[in-house]
């Protein structure tokens, strides 16, 4: 039985559950190593099934070592059950479908909130690993765009640059839709890549990342284009001191709340209100994960949680700048896995 299955066998006994149905796509990897299939786990103790359709059930054979492997046309839920059993069911991403047929058959049922999550909080050195390929090949992939954006060309297409570089390089896929942001455009934290072609004085925050064998990476950076006015270099050093401060301030022990308070501070100094997100969210087999640097966790921070340090400065109708970098929580500080340069960089 492997070590993910087991710890998660240890809490479901704590919590007095006997039995769980992990129907999250990216649990159904993280416990079996089922990757990118669909069907749904049942772990329990001398229990392990991965039920799946006949176009999965060789390959989870192969792959899903310790588990049976079950028909999902030739079985129900409630194949897997004795009376009186307590079931976990995962509340925070199951379908009203799975749900309500789940709950039709099962009369013990109840939510396990974070718990099949939660175990994906600190990653493991394998974890890590693809991990840093992922920050690799994104690295490699802002080093060519720079070679690439000049006036005239759109955000849609360095965007699609972007993209293909990284594929082309090793990535299994892109971690989320890249974000490339110029003009007024970059005050849009989020900004959806235009027609809009790249002027001369532009800011354009970049935000991409990649996958590999289903671990993301993030990472930005926002250069300048042609020329920069005092204003922009000012917004742009204050946003990677911030940046640089609570890279200092992170390590194991201190609260995501903490962390985010150094940037916090220090840019409200500045720029009132305008720093209008957290600071950095973990990122693992989903790009967005638990826990967060943000003012609402209060929780210590533990070794070897993967998780991004973002400040940004928006004015809105003006520009913006983002500086984000991907870290490994350590006992002493944090490991940053992303390499690319942080000095303003005008193409
Ligand atoms: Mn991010």
């Amino acid at each position: 039985m492997n070590y993910r299955v087991k710890k998660l066998l240890d809490k479901m006994s704590l919590e007095k559950i006997d039995t769980v149905f992990i129907t999250d796509e990216k649990n159904l990897y993280y416990y079996s190593g089922f990757y990118k299939g669909e069907g749904y786990l049942v772990i329990g103790k001398d229990k392990l099934i991965v039920v799946t359709d006949t176009r999965y059930t060789e390959y989870a054979s192969m792959i899903c070592k310790g588990f049976e492997v079950k028909n999902i046309a030739l079985v129900s839920p409630a194949d897997f059950v004795s009376n009186g059993e307590v079931c976990g069911f995962e509340d925070q991403s199951i379908s009203y479908k799975k749900y309500s047929e789940l709950s039709g058959q099962i009369k013990n049922l109840v939510p396990l909130g974070n718990m099949t999550d939660s175990l994906r909080e600190v990653k493991d050195e394998g974890e890590i690993e693809f991990i840093k390929k992922a920050a690799h090949i994104t690295d490699m992939a802002f080093n060519y765009i720079c070679s690439y954006i000049q006036e005239g060309v759109t955000e849609k297409q360095i965007a699609a640059e972007i993209d293909s570089f990284m594929k082309k390089n090793g990535a299994d896929d892109i971690a989320f839709s890249t974000i490339a942001a110029s003009g007024t455009r970059a005050s849009l934290p989020h900004a959806i890549p235009t027609d809009e072609k790249v002027k001369k004085g532009d800011f354009i925050v970049l935000d991409y990342g990649c996958t590999v064998n289903g671990y993301c990476s993030d990472m930005t950076r926002t250069v300048a284009v042609g020329e920069v006015s005092d204003e922009k270099r000012e917004i742009y050093g204050r946003v990677l001191e911030a940046q640089l401060m609570s890279l200092n301030a992170l390590k194991e022990g201190v609260s995501g709340e903490y962390v985010d308070k150094v940037a916090r501070d220090y840019l409200d100094k500045h720029y009132k209100n305008a720093f209008a997100h957290s600071l950095g969210h973990s990122v693992g087999l989903y790009i967005h994960e638990a826990p967060n640097l943000s003012p609402r966790n209060k929780t210590p921070l533990k070794e070897n949680t993967v998780i991004t340090v973002e400040p940004g400065v928006y004015l809105e109708g003006n520009t913006g700048v983002r500086i984000e970098d991907l870290t490994v929580v350590k006992k002493n500080g944090c490991e940053i896995l992303s390499k690319s340069p942080k000095e303003l960089i005008i193409l």
